[in-house]
Protein backbone atom coordinates (compact mmCIF):
# COMPACT_ATOMS: atom_id res chain seq x y z
CA UNK A 1 0.00 0.00 0.00
CA UNK A 2 1.19 3.18 -0.86
CA UNK A 3 2.38 5.25 2.78
CA UNK A 4 -0.24 8.73 3.13
CA UNK A 5 1.77 11.79 1.77
CA UNK A 6 3.36 14.07 4.63
CA UNK A 7 0.82 17.10 5.23
CA UNK A 8 1.35 20.37 2.85
CA UNK A 9 1.87 22.27 5.59
CA UNK A 10 2.15 21.89 9.76
CA UNK A 11 -1.15 23.82 10.12
CA UNK A 12 -2.99 20.27 9.11
CA UNK A 13 -1.00 18.87 11.94
CA UNK A 14 -2.51 21.30 14.31
CA UNK A 15 -5.76 20.88 13.35
CA UNK A 16 -5.65 17.17 13.88
CA UNK A 17 -4.50 17.42 17.18
CA UNK A 18 -7.50 20.24 18.47
CA UNK A 19 -9.42 16.65 19.88
CA UNK A 20 -6.74 15.95 22.23
CA UNK A 21 -5.74 19.62 23.68
CA UNK A 22 -2.47 19.99 22.64
CA UNK A 23 -0.88 21.97 19.47
CA UNK A 24 2.31 22.54 17.29
CA UNK A 25 4.70 24.17 19.20
CA UNK A 26 7.52 24.98 16.92
CA UNK A 27 8.89 23.16 14.31
CA UNK A 28 12.48 23.28 12.33
CA UNK A 29 14.84 21.68 9.85
CA UNK A 30 17.62 19.72 11.92
CA UNK A 31 21.09 20.11 10.52
CA UNK A 32 23.94 17.74 11.51
CA UNK A 33 24.46 20.10 14.46
CA UNK A 34 21.33 19.88 15.88
CA UNK A 35 20.18 16.32 15.01
CA UNK A 36 21.01 12.82 16.76
CA UNK A 37 23.18 10.89 14.16
CA UNK A 38 20.38 8.46 13.87
CA UNK A 39 18.14 10.90 13.11
CA UNK A 40 19.76 11.52 9.69
CA UNK A 41 16.89 10.72 7.50
CA UNK A 42 14.88 13.32 9.28
CA UNK A 43 14.86 16.34 7.69
CA UNK A 44 11.67 18.57 9.48
CA UNK A 45 11.39 17.73 13.26
CA UNK A 46 7.40 19.17 14.68
CA UNK A 47 7.10 19.48 18.33
CA UNK A 48 4.03 18.78 19.96
CA UNK A 49 3.08 19.80 23.63
CA UNK A 50 0.58 21.52 25.88
CA UNK A 51 0.28 24.98 25.76
CA UNK A 52 -1.34 25.78 29.55
CA UNK A 53 -3.90 23.56 30.43
CA UNK A 54 -6.00 23.16 28.00
CA UNK A 55 -5.38 19.22 27.47
CA UNK A 56 -5.71 19.08 31.17
CA UNK A 57 -9.60 17.86 30.97
CA UNK A 58 -9.56 16.01 28.25
CA UNK A 59 -6.58 13.50 29.35
CA UNK A 60 -8.26 13.47 32.91
CA UNK A 61 -11.53 12.31 30.87
CA UNK A 62 -9.67 9.70 29.12
CA UNK A 63 -6.91 8.44 30.97
CA UNK A 64 -6.90 4.90 31.95
CA UNK A 65 -5.97 3.28 35.45
CA UNK A 66 -1.97 2.48 34.92
CA UNK A 67 0.90 3.82 35.67
CA UNK A 68 2.60 6.93 33.63
CA UNK A 69 -0.86 7.33 32.52
CA UNK A 70 -0.28 10.86 30.76
CA UNK A 71 2.88 8.87 28.89
CA UNK A 72 0.51 6.12 28.07
CA UNK A 73 -2.31 8.75 26.82
CA UNK A 74 0.23 10.59 24.99
CA UNK A 75 1.29 7.67 22.68
CA UNK A 76 -2.25 7.13 22.08
CA UNK A 77 -2.60 10.31 20.20
CA UNK A 78 0.37 10.70 18.73
CA UNK A 79 1.64 7.40 17.35
CA UNK A 80 -1.82 6.98 15.30
CA UNK A 81 -1.07 10.64 13.84
CA UNK A 82 2.48 9.77 13.14
CA UNK A 83 1.03 6.96 11.05
CA UNK A 84 -1.49 9.13 9.17
CA UNK A 85 1.25 11.53 8.56
CA UNK A 86 3.74 8.82 7.30
CA UNK A 87 6.06 10.30 9.67
CA UNK A 88 8.26 9.04 13.00
CA UNK A 89 7.01 9.45 16.01
CA UNK A 90 9.27 10.54 18.82
CA UNK A 91 8.76 11.04 23.03
CA UNK A 92 10.98 13.07 25.70
CA UNK A 93 10.00 10.24 27.99
CA UNK A 94 11.71 7.51 25.60
CA UNK A 95 15.15 7.31 27.51
CA UNK A 96 17.98 7.51 28.65
CA UNK A 97 19.38 8.42 26.64
CA UNK A 98 16.27 11.14 25.75
CA UNK A 99 15.97 12.75 22.67
CA UNK A 100 16.89 17.00 23.33
CA UNK A 101 13.38 18.01 23.15
CA UNK A 102 14.87 21.46 25.30
CA UNK A 103 17.20 22.27 22.57
CA UNK A 104 15.04 21.10 19.96
CA UNK A 105 12.46 23.89 21.28
CA UNK A 106 15.15 26.05 21.20
CA UNK A 107 16.08 25.55 17.72
CA UNK A 108 12.67 26.51 16.64
CA UNK A 109 12.69 29.36 18.44
CA UNK A 110 9.64 28.52 20.00
CA UNK A 111 10.84 29.23 23.82
CA UNK A 112 14.08 30.41 25.52
CA UNK A 113 16.37 28.94 28.55
CA UNK A 114 15.35 30.35 31.73
CA UNK A 115 17.81 30.91 34.68
CA UNK A 116 15.47 28.22 36.31
CA UNK A 117 16.07 25.65 33.26
CA UNK A 118 12.31 25.69 32.37
CA UNK A 119 11.95 26.98 28.40
CA UNK A 120 9.65 30.24 28.61
CA UNK A 121 7.12 30.54 26.10
CA UNK A 122 6.40 34.23 25.01
CA UNK A 123 2.29 32.92 25.62
CA UNK A 124 2.09 30.60 27.87
CA UNK A 125 5.60 31.40 30.30
CA UNK A 126 6.82 27.94 32.09
CA UNK A 127 2.77 26.74 31.80
CA UNK A 128 4.04 24.28 28.37
CA UNK A 129 5.65 21.18 28.36
CA UNK A 130 6.44 19.03 25.15
CA UNK A 131 4.53 15.94 24.40
CA UNK A 132 6.23 14.18 21.68
CA UNK A 133 7.42 15.28 17.92
CA UNK A 134 7.41 14.32 14.24
CA UNK A 135 9.97 13.56 11.91
CA UNK A 136 9.26 13.60 8.42
CA UNK A 137 11.55 12.81 5.59
CA UNK A 138 10.42 15.72 3.83
CA UNK A 139 11.54 19.26 4.15
CA UNK A 140 7.77 20.76 4.84
CA UNK A 141 7.19 24.19 4.48
CA UNK A 142 7.68 26.24 8.06
CA UNK A 143 7.33 29.71 9.15
CA UNK A 144 10.56 31.36 8.55
CA UNK A 145 12.53 32.12 11.54
CA UNK A 146 11.61 34.68 13.95
CA UNK A 147 13.70 36.76 16.03
CA UNK A 148 15.41 35.11 18.82
CA UNK A 149 13.17 35.45 21.83
CA UNK A 150 14.26 37.80 24.73
CA UNK A 151 11.84 37.33 27.79
CA UNK A 152 14.12 36.52 30.29
CA UNK A 153 16.95 38.93 29.20
CA UNK A 154 14.36 41.63 29.62
CA UNK A 155 12.77 40.34 32.98
CA UNK A 156 15.24 43.01 34.91
CA UNK A 157 13.39 41.77 38.47
CA UNK A 158 13.51 37.25 37.50
CA UNK A 159 11.16 37.28 41.18
CA UNK A 160 12.10 33.32 40.02
CA UNK A 161 15.50 33.29 41.28
CA UNK A 162 14.33 34.23 44.75
CA UNK A 163 10.92 32.32 45.37
CA UNK A 164 12.31 28.60 45.89
CA UNK A 165 12.60 28.15 49.69
CA UNK A 166 15.23 25.86 49.84
CA UNK A 167 17.29 27.58 46.64
CA UNK A 168 17.63 25.23 44.20
CA UNK A 169 18.35 27.71 41.57
CA UNK A 170 21.55 29.23 43.37
CA UNK A 171 23.74 26.92 41.68
CA UNK A 172 24.77 26.44 37.83
CA UNK A 173 22.97 23.66 37.62
CA UNK A 174 19.29 22.84 39.18
CA UNK A 175 19.52 21.09 42.23
CA UNK A 176 16.84 18.53 42.34
CA UNK A 177 17.46 16.58 45.31
CA UNK A 178 17.06 19.73 47.59
CA UNK A 179 13.96 20.66 45.71
CA UNK A 180 12.68 16.68 46.59
CA UNK A 181 14.24 17.04 49.90
CA UNK A 182 11.76 19.79 50.67
CA UNK A 183 8.66 18.68 48.58
CA UNK A 184 8.55 15.41 51.08
CA UNK A 185 8.31 17.84 54.31
CA UNK A 186 5.29 19.44 55.71
CA UNK A 187 6.59 22.80 54.60
CA UNK A 188 6.73 21.53 50.83
CA UNK A 189 3.25 20.98 50.97
CA UNK A 190 2.46 24.08 49.09
CA UNK A 191 5.26 23.53 45.67
CA UNK A 192 3.31 19.82 46.07
CA UNK A 193 0.27 20.56 45.84
CA UNK A 194 0.21 24.11 44.09
CA UNK A 195 3.07 23.81 41.54
CA UNK A 196 7.17 24.55 42.14
CA UNK A 197 6.97 28.40 43.39
CA UNK A 198 9.44 29.52 41.10
CA UNK A 199 7.59 29.03 38.32
CA UNK A 200 4.71 30.61 39.89
CA UNK A 201 6.61 33.74 40.88
CA UNK A 202 7.14 34.17 36.91
CA UNK A 203 5.13 36.79 35.22
CA UNK A 204 4.75 35.43 31.63
CA UNK A 205 2.19 33.18 30.71
CA UNK A 206 0.15 33.65 34.03
CA UNK A 207 -3.24 33.52 33.04
CA UNK A 208 -2.09 29.88 31.73
CA UNK A 209 -0.77 28.51 35.32
CA UNK A 210 -1.93 25.17 35.77
CA UNK A 211 -4.80 24.27 38.25
CA UNK A 212 -4.08 22.60 41.35
CA UNK A 213 -5.36 18.97 40.79
CA UNK A 214 -2.76 19.43 36.92
CA UNK A 215 0.26 21.16 39.32
CA UNK A 216 -0.03 18.59 41.72
CA UNK A 217 0.00 15.50 39.07
CA UNK A 218 3.02 16.85 37.47
CA UNK A 219 4.48 17.33 40.98
CA UNK A 220 4.47 13.94 42.10
CA UNK A 221 5.18 12.26 39.05
CA UNK A 222 8.52 14.85 39.07
CA UNK A 223 9.11 12.64 42.95
CA UNK A 224 8.57 9.20 41.23
CA UNK A 225 10.86 9.72 38.18
CA UNK A 226 14.02 11.61 39.49
CA UNK A 227 16.68 9.68 40.78
CA UNK A 228 15.71 7.13 44.16
CA UNK A 229 19.38 7.22 45.72
CA UNK A 230 18.43 10.93 46.69
CA UNK A 231 16.32 10.74 49.69
C1 LIG B 1 15.65 13.91 32.94
C2 LIG B 1 14.63 15.02 33.03
C3 LIG B 1 14.42 15.59 34.26
C4 LIG B 1 15.27 15.28 35.48
C5 LIG B 1 16.53 16.16 35.38
C6 LIG B 1 17.73 15.40 35.87
C7 LIG B 1 18.95 16.27 35.68
N1 LIG B 1 19.38 16.85 36.77
O1 LIG B 1 19.37 16.45 34.56
C8 LIG B 1 14.32 15.67 36.64
C9 LIG B 1 13.51 14.43 37.06
C10 LIG B 1 14.98 16.28 37.85
C11 LIG B 1 13.38 16.63 35.92
C12 LIG B 1 12.57 17.50 36.60
C13 LIG B 1 11.62 18.29 36.01
N2 LIG B 1 11.36 18.41 34.73
CO1 LIG B 1 12.33 17.42 33.39
N3 LIG B 1 12.97 16.39 32.01
C14 LIG B 1 13.90 15.45 31.88
C15 LIG B 1 13.95 14.90 30.45
C16 LIG B 1 13.13 13.60 30.43
C17 LIG B 1 15.32 14.63 29.87
C18 LIG B 1 16.32 15.82 29.94
C19 LIG B 1 17.59 15.41 29.24
O2 LIG B 1 18.47 14.83 29.87
N4 LIG B 1 17.67 15.63 27.94
C20 LIG B 1 18.79 15.21 27.16
C21 LIG B 1 19.58 16.42 26.66
C22 LIG B 1 20.70 15.99 25.73
O3 LIG B 1 18.62 17.19 25.92
P1 LIG B 1 18.70 18.78 25.76
O4 LIG B 1 17.37 19.30 25.30
O5 LIG B 1 19.85 19.18 24.94
O6 LIG B 1 18.95 19.17 27.23
C23 LIG B 1 19.47 20.39 27.47
C24 LIG B 1 18.54 21.17 28.30
O7 LIG B 1 17.86 20.31 29.25
C25 LIG B 1 19.50 22.13 28.91
N5 LIG B 1 19.27 22.46 30.30
C26 LIG B 1 19.06 21.67 31.34
N6 LIG B 1 19.00 22.38 32.42
C27 LIG B 1 19.19 23.65 32.07
C28 LIG B 1 19.26 24.78 32.82
C29 LIG B 1 19.51 25.99 32.19
C30 LIG B 1 19.63 27.21 33.01
C31 LIG B 1 19.63 26.04 30.77
C32 LIG B 1 19.86 27.32 30.08
C33 LIG B 1 19.57 24.87 30.04
C34 LIG B 1 19.35 23.70 30.71
O8 LIG B 1 20.81 21.50 28.88
C35 LIG B 1 20.69 20.25 28.28
C36 LIG B 1 21.93 19.91 27.50
O9 LIG B 1 22.02 20.71 26.31
C37 LIG B 1 13.27 16.07 29.66
C38 LIG B 1 12.57 15.61 28.37
C39 LIG B 1 13.56 15.58 27.23
N7 LIG B 1 13.59 14.48 26.49
O10 LIG B 1 14.28 16.54 27.01
C40 LIG B 1 12.32 16.62 30.70
C41 LIG B 1 11.97 18.14 30.71
C42 LIG B 1 13.27 18.89 30.48
N8 LIG B 1 11.45 18.35 32.04
C43 LIG B 1 10.49 19.16 32.06
C44 LIG B 1 9.82 19.58 33.23
C45 LIG B 1 8.57 20.43 33.06
C46 LIG B 1 10.28 19.21 34.48
C47 LIG B 1 9.65 19.60 35.83
C48 LIG B 1 9.37 21.09 35.95
C49 LIG B 1 8.44 18.71 36.06
C50 LIG B 1 7.21 19.28 36.64
N9 LIG B 1 7.05 19.22 37.91
O11 LIG B 1 6.38 19.76 35.90
C51 LIG B 1 10.70 19.12 36.86
C52 LIG B 1 11.42 20.22 37.59
C53 LIG B 1 11.04 20.06 39.02
C54 LIG B 1 10.45 21.28 39.60
N10 LIG B 1 10.96 21.67 40.71
O12 LIG B 1 9.51 21.86 39.09
C55 LIG B 1 10.11 19.64 30.69
C56 LIG B 1 10.56 21.10 30.47
C57 LIG B 1 9.53 21.85 29.65
C58 LIG B 1 9.92 23.26 29.50
N11 LIG B 1 8.94 24.14 29.53
O13 LIG B 1 11.08 23.56 29.36
C59 LIG B 1 10.81 18.58 29.77
C60 LIG B 1 11.29 19.11 28.42
C61 LIG B 1 9.76 17.46 29.60
C62 LIG B 1 8.53 17.84 28.83
N12 LIG B 1 7.60 16.89 28.76
O14 LIG B 1 8.35 18.90 28.30
N13 LIG B 1 13.43 16.49 34.62
S1 LIG C 1 10.66 35.42 36.18
FE1 LIG C 1 11.68 36.52 34.50
S2 LIG C 1 13.73 35.56 34.36
FE2 LIG C 1 12.44 34.19 35.58
S3 LIG C 1 11.62 32.71 34.13
FE3 LIG C 1 10.10 34.36 34.26
S4 LIG C 1 10.64 35.81 32.62
FE4 LIG C 1 12.41 34.46 32.93
S1 LIG D 1 9.25 22.87 43.53
FE1 LIG D 1 9.57 24.27 45.28
S2 LIG D 1 11.44 23.47 46.23
FE2 LIG D 1 11.35 22.59 44.18
S3 LIG D 1 12.52 23.98 42.85
FE3 LIG D 1 10.38 24.66 42.77
S4 LIG D 1 10.22 26.22 44.35
FE4 LIG D 1 12.09 25.07 44.78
Amino acid sequence: MTPPPPPSDITAIDRALVPSGLRVMGAFHPTAANAPSSLTTVRTIVLIGNGGAAFWPIFTARRREEDDALDRWTRRVITPLAAAFNAEAFFPFDGPPYFPFQRWAVTANCAAPSPIGTLIHPRFGPWHAYRGALGFAQRLTISPPSAPLTTCRDCAAKPCLSACPVNAFAAEAYDDDACARHLKTDDGHDCLNEGCRARRACPVGKEHRYASAQAAFHMRAFLRTRREDAD
